[in-house]
């Protein structure tokens, strides 16, 4: 395979030399791109009678194609080699924009455990949409984020539109054409298929008022179809009801459900045994609307009744729920639903009714049902169909079960596990981090590129040589980061800080305001002459607010405020930078990653469901603080608890917690109070708003940032102080590396087809 690739990426880069010489990094793009799909022609190709899994979900937030199936192939190494051979850089392959289909965690889990899948050799397919702009490029004005359109689409070398595969979906008002674009997802075994569907209108224009010159009229269908693939929905909109969403959902899940039956025809088998063919994995709720459907082929086109409709629904779906904020589970008014899918709406009543009489006499009936006051709860029809229910972490799989589910898990405990999220190593160790990589490549071998867990033996290369090799490789990707930041972003930092990273969706319940506030503690005590011997430390932030929610973009404008502050501040500059980096992406994370020295996983126990980004700092040799929420329990169940820096409020202890009022502790702390006061009308800038939020109203500091407060600066003391001695520090950054081996996604997703799908 490798003798392939070069020989062919050779000739590719000679014809590129030999060629005009107009846009270098699209040449050497096209160059690597032509070489893979040599070495992918020669792979095992699809057959149409093997039994596979589909993953549903309305975001993919891949990263460069090219480079994901050059870390599958494990191609990374060779290819960079012969692009500096001939004197190009590596470096090109990151430059076209990322297909950004996606807002973060979720989205970015689907992307690993598709590259996993190809990898550990499992058939699955990823069904979602091609968002002609995907979420929004950020940018840093006046410290407050601005957003601009992401356009993405012109180049990508790997994408295959298949026109003739295209299907036609059904609206009340409206037919759409679903064209579908195809990426290869490819393992050394494998080539599995990413299929995102992209919307045009049937009749492109009204030809007769384009005749009479009514140029609008004649192109609205046009954009009224394109609408429905036109933009990815930021997670900023609890309310329910957004029509173009819906439209939004229904198109990729129709449009996929009828790909895979015209697959399935295709090997003529009668209908019963569709779920022996296929089994469909939906990502959260998103793509839900994808069981009334096939309950309305299975009736309408295949002729079967409901019970056995409803039965082969059951074997095929499966649901995993990504979020234990009730506020996010969605919902449709009945009347809007009914308005835009009058053909589905019936067997939503079909499955309601279905529910009503299997469970007549339950006591909680009334909690269950999927119309409930004219609304349609999407969890509940997707639990109800389902023969298995995952969350995404252990403690977020208990507290389904315990809250939102509570019901449905009396009744079918059966069907609800656990199966925590991980990620694509290969990308985020091999691609990422050269210099880790090559560290654990001279002690144990390369076998672990294929086999994660094999990376635990690590742990015991400990030896001050070691520690001492490992610092060094940390300080080089920091110093690399550094460079980044200076070139592409115009931000200095000094590579000899303490790099503590905290990089995230900007959300009140990842408590950002939390670490911003520490720094500004610290800063007072600095002035007060109180802060004694403190590391110096740059605070990094980087991550996108949803465009509507005021209060996560006044915390990004509050970090940015604090960073000038201590900008303006030679006393303070010499302990602290506080930095913003505009942008948060999968590149970008890329380059922060393994320059982190602290992760910052700052969630109120009980509300993070896992997360992954804290996988990827720990894999890459970060330590922990954290609070013991989501997946941090685990990774510091493995790590162990004196090699990261726990705090804050426990789960339970919350939960036990009656009338939380943070005034009291705004009134009986000194430390806290003054830092509090900092946000009105002080050196930093207005932050009322902020301020009301944390001490007035019924939902007066909802996230418990103040209860936890005391307990994290200590922490954050606690964790600078060990940093000073960097072979103590780095044997904790060893046992975390050695620990991450845990969450390989490649075990993920085994886990997903050896208790879920089997095929
Ligand atoms: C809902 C309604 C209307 C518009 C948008 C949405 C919407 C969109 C995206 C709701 C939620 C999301 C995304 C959720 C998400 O990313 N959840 C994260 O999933 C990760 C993978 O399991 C976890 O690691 C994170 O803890 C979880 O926050």
């Amino acid at each position: 395979m490798e003798d392939i690739f070069k020989k062919s990426l050779e000739a590719n880069l000679e014809k590129l030399a030999a060629g005009p010489n107009k846009n270098v990094e699209k040449g050497i793009n096209r160059a690597v791109s032509a070489a893979l799909l040599d070495v992918i022609c020669r792979l095992p190709t699809r057959k149409p009678a093997t039994p596979r899994a589909a993953y549903f979900s309305a975001e993919f937030l891949p990263g460069s194609f090219v480079m994901g199936s050059l870390a599958n192939l494990n191609l990374w190494d060779i290819c960079k080699q012969i692009l500096t051979q001939k004197g190009y850089s590596a470096e090109c392959l990151c430059r076209p924009r990322d297909p950004a289909l996606g807002n973060g965690g979720l989205g970015r889990l689907a992307a690993c455990l598709m590259d996993s899948a190809a990898a550990t050799d499992i058939s699955l397919d990823g069904y979602g949409i091609r968002y002609r702009y995907g979420i929004f490029r950020q940018g840093i004005k006046d410290f407050s984020q601005t957003e601009t359109p992401d356009i993405w689409q012109e180049d990508c070398p790997l994408e295959k539109e298949r026109r003739d595969q295209a299907v036609v979906v059904h609206f009340s008002d409206e037919d759409v054409l679903a064209v579908p674009f195809d990426v290869p997802i490819v393992g050394k075994n494998k080539i599995n298929r990413l299929r995102l569907w992209s919307a045009e209108a049937i009749t492109p224009i009204d030809f007769q008022a384009f005749c009479d010159g009514d140029f609008c009229s004649a192109f609205k269908q046009m954009n009224n179809a394109e609408a429905i693939s036109g933009f990815l929905y930021p997670p900023d909109n609890t309310e329910a009801g957004k029509i173009l969403r819906l439209k939004q959902q229904y198109f990729f899940s129709a449009a996929s459900l009828k790909s895979i039956l015209r697959d399935f025809e295709k090997i003529g088998k009668p209908i019963n045994l569709l779920s022996d063919y296929i089994k469909i994995q939906l990502n959260d709720t998103h793509p839900t609307v994808a069981i009334p459907e096939l309950l309305r082929l299975l009736c309408e086109e295949y002729g079967r009744d409901f019970e056995t409709a409803f039965k082969i629904c059951g074997e095929i779906f499966s649901y995993t729920n990504h979020t234990v904020m009730a506020e996010a589970l969605e919902c449709w008014e009945e009347g809007l639903f009914c308005k835009v899918l009058p053909k589905v709406y019936p067997y939503i009543v079909m499955l309601n009714n279905h529910l009503r009489q299997r469970l007549v006499g339950t006591e909680a009936l009334n909690q269950l049902l999927i119309i409930k006051n004219s609304v349609i709860h999407m969890a509940n029809m997707a639990v109800y169909v389902s023969h298995k229910i995952n969350g995404v972490a252990k403690i977020h799989s208990e507290i389904i079960k315990e809250s939102i589910f509570k019901n449905f898990y009396g009744i079918y405990p059966e069907r609800f596990l656990n199966i925590t999220n991980g990620i694509a190593h290969r990308r985020w160790l091999c691609l990422a981090n050269k210099g880790l990589c090559e560290f654990a490549d001279n002690r144990i071998g390369t076998e672990w590129r294929e086999n994660l867990p094999l990376l635990e033996q690590l742990e015991k290369f400990n030896s001050t040589a070691d520690l001492d090799e490992l610092a060094k490789i940390k300080s080089d990707n920091k110093k690399s980061l550094v460079r980044y930041l200076k070139s592409d972003f115009g931000l200095s930092v000094d590579p000899d800080y303490m790099f503590s990273v905290q990089i995230k969706r900007i959300h009140e319940y990842k408590r950002q305001l939390l670490n911003i506030l520490s720094v500004l503690g610290l800063y007072i005590d600095l002035k007060n002459g109180e802060l004694k011997d403190f590391y110096p430390t740059a605070f990094i932030f980087a991550g996108k607010a949803a465009p509507s929610y005021y209060n996560a973009k006044q915390i990004i404008r509050l970090i940015n405020a604090v960073s000038a502050l201590i900008e303006r501040d030679e006393a303070a500059r010499k302990y602290f930078k506080v930095l913003f980096i505009p942008d948060y992406n999968v590149k970008n994370a890329m380059k922060i990653i393994p320059a982190a020295d602290l992760s910052e996983q700052l969630s109120t126990a009980g509300t993070e469901a896992s997360g992954t980004g804290n996988m990827k700092l720990s894999l890459n040799g970060a330590p922990t603080i954290g609070t013991l929420d989501g997946a941090n329990i685990e990774i510091v169940d493995y790590a162990g608890q004196e090699n990261n820096y726990i705090f804050g409020a426990k789960k339970e202890q919350l939960q036990k917690l009656e009338a939380y009022d943070p005034m009291d502790i705004y009134y009986s702390s000194d430390r806290i109070s003054r830092v509090l006061d900092l946000l009105k009308q002080g050196p930093a800038g207005d932050f009322t708003h902020l301020f009301n939020s944390l001490l007035f109203g019924e939902n007066a500091d909802r996230y418990k940032v103040l209860l936890d407060y005391p307990s994290y600066q200590n922490a954050r003391l606690e964790a600078n102080e060990d940093y000073k001695n960097s072979r103590v520090y780095s044997q904790k950054a060893l046992k975390n590396i050695a620990a991450a081996s845990h969450f390989s996604a490649d075990q993920t997703v085994k886990n997903y087809n050896r208790k879920i799908w089997n095929v």
